[in-house]
């Protein structure tokens, strides 16, 4: 014969207004004797509420964040006889009212109040709460809740018959957290939805392929570098002239030569002077792979995005065929008709803004890449000489760098060396 229990919180020692952390039945739910029905946590301790009945629960009557106290009422359990030797099932059920058992507290009174924890990863505080407690003792239960784990997402515990043990909870979190890194990149909280049309109207529109990839590659790098950006300006003046001689000497279907050629060349013979920017950190950061050859990738905005064409061998090329092979690789990569070989192997990127204006910004470093040079808008200046002011035409650079494999006095003495071949580009022939 079966009756209907209700079974309610018991003497829990004169103290009211309990909160109720966890729920872990619902209605249908199989429950035995002595099964946690709820978890409940005062400022000093955290209970588990054991059921006093076995049997199918009915109701539940209360949930997370409510406040209970003694002799609030939790659930109705259907009871039947064979099932449960506590419940008396001859009573009426309004007599039937069958007290947990006190529930033990698992912190002493003097322990500091628990700290809420700050919101961590879905995966391990999913609410997708299986009904079945968890076998674990409430010192394991209320770690659990300090480190913010939804103790049923542990499926498995090492102490005996799998009862879930602190370690288990700390190799959950090493875990989750291990692969919110590799997900995400970061372990960092996500940023949250918002719904801007609450405020006005709205389009959506979809990134391209390429903005997508830029965009989590940029990411990782962001969060995986540590970058440092170095702001110097060139003196291009002479360098300038010689380059509008140049054009002067072409006939009018002639690719004209852009200064950008000539901060390739400057670059690469920088690097030549200082081998630790032409190299790449090997995976476990144990060593530096230095690099023999050559290969500079350049910035180039597309209507898809930004994409990276390399120019190879820059070291052995002159200024005519890099006019050339740039003109060509950026073309191509507008038309979006470069194949994947075009955009490998480069030593370190240029970034070059100039042809639409600003005075400096940082870009970030093209991973595996240690550094990469931005360039702004040339503009004339009034240069101090020592005697007097003159004009000259100054080319901001920025040089942003891994530093975890490049000093800072690395850095300049390397921007250093770019701004003297680019203030004198005979010496690019030494
Ligand atoms: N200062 C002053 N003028 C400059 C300049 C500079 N630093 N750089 C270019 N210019 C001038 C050029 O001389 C050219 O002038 P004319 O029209 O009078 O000949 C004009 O600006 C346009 O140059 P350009 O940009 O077409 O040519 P480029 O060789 O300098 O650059 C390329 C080629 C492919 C790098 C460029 O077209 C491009 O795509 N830039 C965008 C790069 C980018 O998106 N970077 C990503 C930033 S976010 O990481």
């Amino acid at each position: 014969m079966a009756a209907l229990i209700e079974i309610k919180v018991p003497d829990v020692g004169n103290v009211a207004d309990i909160d109720v952390v966890d729920v872990l039945v619902k209605p249908g739910d199989q429950i035995k004797l002595e099964q946690t029905l709820a978890v409940l946590e005062t400022d000093k301790a955290s209970m588990d509420l054991p059921s006093s009945a076995a049997g199918t629960v009915q109701e539940v009557f209360i949930k997370p964040g409510d406040k209970v106290s003694e002799g609030t009422l939790i659930a109705t359990v259907l009871a039947s006889a064979e099932e449960n030797s506590v419940a008396k099932p001859e009573q009426p059920v309004q007599e039937a009212v069958a007290p947990a058992p006190a529930p033990a507290p698992v912190a002493p009174a003097s322990e500091p109040a628990v700290v809420k924890p700050e919101p961590l990863p879905e995966t391990l505080t999913s609410s997708s709460v299986s009904s079945a407690a968890a076998h674990a003792t409430p010192a394991v239960r209320l770690f659990a809740r300090e480190l913010g784990v939804d103790i049923h997402k542990i499926t498995t515990g090492g102490g005996r018959k799998g009862r879930i043990l602190k370690d288990d909870v700390k190799n959950f979190v090493k875990k989750v957290m291990a692969e919110g890194v590799t997900q995400s990149g970061s372990g960092i909280p996500s940023m949250p939805a918002v719904d801007f049309s609450q405020f006005g109207d709205i389009e959506e529109q979809k990134l391209s392929k390429i903005k997508r990839l830029t965009g989590q590659n940029l990411s990782r790098v962001w969060l995986n570098l540590p970058m440092v950006t170095y702001h110097d300006e060139a003196d291009i003046t002479e360098m300038e002239a010689f380059r509008v001689a140049l054009n002067a000497e072409k006939s009018k279907d002639d690719v004209k030569i852009t200064g950008l050629v000539f901060i390739i060349k400057a670059l690469v013979s920088a690097m030549e002077q200082f081998p630790q920017f032409n190299a790449s950190l090997s995976a476990d950061g144990e060593k530096l792979i230095l690099k023999k050859y050559f290969n500079i990738g350049i910035a180039v905005d597309t209507p898809n995005g930004l994409v990276v064409p390399v120019l190879r061998d820059v070291n052995r090329k002159g200024i005519n065929e890099l006019t050339a092979e740039l003109a060509e690789k950026s073309n191509k990569a507008r038309l979006g008709k470069l194949m994947p070989a075009d955009m490998q192997g480069g030593c370190i990127t240029i970034s070059s803004l100039g042809g639409i204006g600003g005075t400096a910004f940082t870009p970030i470093v093209n991973a595996p890449e240690v550094a990469i040079l931005g360039v702004t808008r040339a503009k004339m200046q009034p240069v101090w000489t020592g005697k007097e002011f003159m004009p000259r035409l100054m080319l901001p650079l920025d040089l942003t760098y891994d530093h975890r494999v490049i000093d800072g006095v690395e850095g300049a003495r390397f921007m250093a060396a770019i701004k003297q071949y680019l203030g004198d580009i005979r010496r690019l022939l030494l």
